[in-house]
């Protein structure tokens, strides 16, 4: 252990209590970080509390403040809504309320409160602990508590989790429940097209918002951030009307609550439905989908954020003095930081206020980057500029996929044609990878050929893993038949081994001397350079979704273990996250070496586990994790040692993994990631645009473009070489093996947490600069 991290071992909550509530509207996700407070908290030897029915609960006192044990949040994970309640309360607005509230908690001795809410509730939350020395020496006065007892509960300590379907929270990327809603919205929607695509000239109207506009690749958004200019309604049935000359048959509008023109009129759907049907006579429907939102198992994303901000909220609650002010924990990138509460509360309050005044540029600047970016993306990608207003570039460039399918690969190659088309390229579809390129599989791509590709999965374009080495003479061949000026590839380990070899066979071909980036797109998420790669959370939620259908099939049926192999090659991702987001009992993977001693150890611990309420195991396998301990073999020698305990059973995942829609992240990552990767080729083609033809021959001009925290980073494929293990096809360093204690805490192993990366209180302002993707 390096002396330089923190393990919380050294924290202890022994004789610390700590109450848990949800407030306000609920949110799915809420289970989870429930979950993770309380066994965190019994983790730490800490007492836990369920405060039922939110500050109602906390006011009435009684049966709603219950002691929490490991096994009370038992399958709690994959339930949408939150199991303990959440009401609204008034009397938790008024002092005699809230002095009813602390007489509740200070008979217990909870001193330490986790608020899983939104603004409102965490302010409520701030004001309470403000005025509890006060509400302390009233009850004293009142002969209610004694001296001794404000004297050992004198501070009230808060944590703040956001849970909210409207990412509305400055200070967090996303809040718990945002990812989930947009898995609904998306489902609608998805579903919307496939009955539609039938008929003819069929406008649906959704009230939902920017990011589903994006992962959709909605026709019009109106959202109150970007009340449109006048006239947009003649723009608006224009675009329409293309549509239905271009053939299209659906066109989707979404009109987020709220929306407003110019002029602070709001736009109703029913507004926006009359005019189609005025103008156009289309045959318009309204969808409105309100609580559908809400409702629903929450997502992996979800599970997984909240799960880790339920664990850091403990350790802030452990570590806080006095003076620690209240703090709000939330998620950067891929940390959990924590953040002052009303630090956050006053910059949403001026999100708002700049939103009541009509101050739209400054709402979406307080917003931060990350709205900003889908704001224009969005705009880029739906609007086809006239071919007047686009100055034709001297430049074609070539799209690929490479590797295995994932889903997200068709939203990265629509994202691309249509922004390369709006900065003037010809746009080429390369087919099959670089076994097509060699074949000349070659044919122009035009904005309408990829129109509805969005929420496709698999690879429209065709993918194939052969590796160009082979092949460079034709390739090069077809480079300059084509006279491609620049690639993009879209694919896993295969398109980064495959830009090597064509970077290494430059000074053989010059036709290869053109910009190339690849985007990184497998399941596998083994990508170095980039902490996620398009089609991992799709392929995370289908193995979620099938490990709570497996888990159902063993209700009614005693003491069962069920071994589950995942995919990922030798990255065990999958495996290790999938296992968090679905309460897994262990995961194997290739990265953590483990030996029979450890076998054992788990068939131990599922033989004790079975002697509680809870009598069901499962253990995730990653696919390679060990070419010995197989999946036979784990079955054969959990099935042997369980006998008379527990029966197993095993179930290989398999290809589903790699299929079905694409998630709403991959969607937008895909599409966000392409978009920015082609915005790099104009410039670069630029850039090496010398003497009539484009001649690249530096490093930085064959780059992977990688996300790595908040910021989407161009890195040459050279420099990345050092930190890969080609071997096992996997980057050396990988952020996520960092999940691992928080997996095995949750399902009840001794293990040390490093806290090295969490832990600090930082401040919004710095938090809002981040460049974030
Ligand atoms: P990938 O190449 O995208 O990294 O090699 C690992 C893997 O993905 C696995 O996730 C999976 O086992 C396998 O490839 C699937 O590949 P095929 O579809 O070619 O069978």
């Amino acid at each position: 252990m390096p002396d330089s991290k923190k393990f919380f071992e050294n924290l202890s909550g022994a004789g610390k209590s700590i109450g848990v509530l949800t407030s306000g509207g609920d949110a799915q996700g809420m289970n989870a970080a429930v979950r993770a407070v309380v066994r965190m908290g019994i983790y730490v030897g800490a007492k836990v509390y369920f405060i039922h029915e939110g500050y109602q609960g906390m006011v009435d006192g009684g049966d709603n403040i219950k002691e929490a044990t490991w096994e009370s949040v038992s399958s709690m994970l994959q339930l949408g809504g939150t199991v303990i309640g959440s009401a609204r309360c008034k009397e938790f607005r008024t002092h005699d309320g809230r002095l009813r509230a602390a007489l509740n908690l200070v008979q217990l001795g909870i001193t330490n409160l986790c608020v899983i809410g939104g603004d409102g509730s965490l302010t409520g939350a701030n004001l309470f602990r403000e005025e509890w020395s006060g509400l302390l020496e009233e009850l004293v006065q009142s002969g209610q508590i004694d001296e001794q007892a404000v004297e050992t509960h004198s501070v009230l300590h808060i944590v703040g989790m956001v849970g909210s379907i409207d990412n509305d929270f400055c200070g967090t990327d996303m809040t718990i429940g945002t990812d989930s809603a947009l898995h609904r919205i998306i489902e609608v929607v998805d579903a919307i097209m496939t009955t539609a695509q039938s008929q003819v000239q069929t406008s649906f109207v959704l009230y939902l918002a920017l990011v589903s506009a994006l992962a959709c690749g909605a026709d019009w958004v109106l959202i109150p951030e970007m009340p449109p200019e006048d006239g947009w309604e003649e723009q608006m049935c224009q675009k329409l009307s293309e549509n239905r000359a271009d053939k299209k048959r659906l066109n989707i509008i979404i009109v987020a609550e709220g929306a407003l023109d110019s002029h602070n009129r709001s736009i109703t759907t029913d507004y926006v439905k009359d005019l189609v049907v005025r103008c156009l006579g289309f045959d318009t429907r309204v969808t409105i989908l309100g609580h559908v939102q809400r409702g629903g198992t929450p997502s992996a994303f979800d599970r997984i954020l909240a799960s880790r901000m339920g664990v850091e909220a403990v350790l802030a609650l452990l570590e806080a003095s006095p003076d620690t002010p209240a703090c709000v924990v939330s998620l950067r990138g891929n940390q959990a930081i924590r953040l002052p509460l009303m630090e956050c509360v006053q910059m949403t309050q001026e999100v708002q206020k700049a939103m009541d005044e009509k101050n739209f540029e400054e709402a979406v600047k307080l917003r931060g980057r990350s709205f900003e970016n889908n704001l224009n993306t969005y705009k880029l990608l739906s609007y086809r500029k006239p071919d007047s207003e686009v100055p034709k570039s001297p430049y074609n460039v070539a799209v690929l996929n490479v590797g295995a399918p994932a889903a997200g690969m068709n939203a990265a190659v629509r994202s691309a044609v249509r922004v390369g088309i709006t900065e003037g390229h010809t746009m080429f579809a390369v087919h099959d990878g670089f076994e097509g390129f060699s074949k000349g599989q070659i044919t122009e791509i035009k904005w309408g050929d990829v129109g509805g590709w969005t929420g496709q999965g698999g690879s429209l374009l065709g993918t194939k893993r052969t590796l160009p080495a082979k092949h460079l003479n034709k390739i090069a061949e077809q480079i300059r038949i084509h006279n491609i000026g620049a690639l993009l590839v879209i694919g896993g380990f295969e398109a980064y081994l495959g830009l090597l070899e064509l970077l290494a066979a430059r000074s053989k071909h010059p036709e290869l001397c053109v910009p190339m980036v690849m985007v990184p797109s497998t399941v596998s998420n083994n990508i170095p350079g980039s902490d996620l790669s398009i089609g991992a959370d799709t392929a995370l939620n289908a193995i979620t979704n099938t490990c709570d259908r497996i888990k159902q099939s063993a209700s009614g049926t005693k003491r069962r273990v069920f071994i589950i192999e995942t995919m990922g090659g030798y990255c065990g991702y999958l495996a290790t996250v999938g296992a968090l987001a679905a309460g897994a009992d262990a995961a194997y993977i290739y990265e953590e070496p483990f030996s029979i001693r450890d076998l054992q150890t788990n068939v131990e611990h599922l033989t004790e586990k079975m002697k509680t309420s809870i009598q069901r195991g499962l253990v995730l396998r990653n696919e390679n994790s060990n070419e010995n301990f197989t999946t036979d073999f784990i079955y054969q020698l959990y099935t042997e040692e369980g006998k008379g305990v527990f029966d197993c059973r095993k179930n290989v995942l398999g290809h589903m993994q790699q299929g079905g829609a694409p998630s709403p992240f991959d969607r937008n990552f895909g599409t966000k990631i392409a978009a920015k990767a082609m915005q790099w080729i104009s410039k670069k083609l630029k850039e090496f645009y010398i003497e009539g033809r484009v001649f690249a021959n530096t490093e930085d001009s064959a780059c992977l473009l990688g996300m790595r925290r908040r910021a989407l980073v161009f890195q040459p494929v050279t420099q990345l070489k050092e930190e890969t293990d080609f071997e096992h096809r996997i980057p050396k360093e990988q952020w996520w093996l960092k999940l691992r204690p928080l997996m095995k805490i949750l399902a009840k192993y001794k293990t040390s947490y490093d806290v090295s990366d969490s832990g600090q209180l930082e401040h919004v302002q710095e938090f809002m600069c981040v460049n974030s993707c």
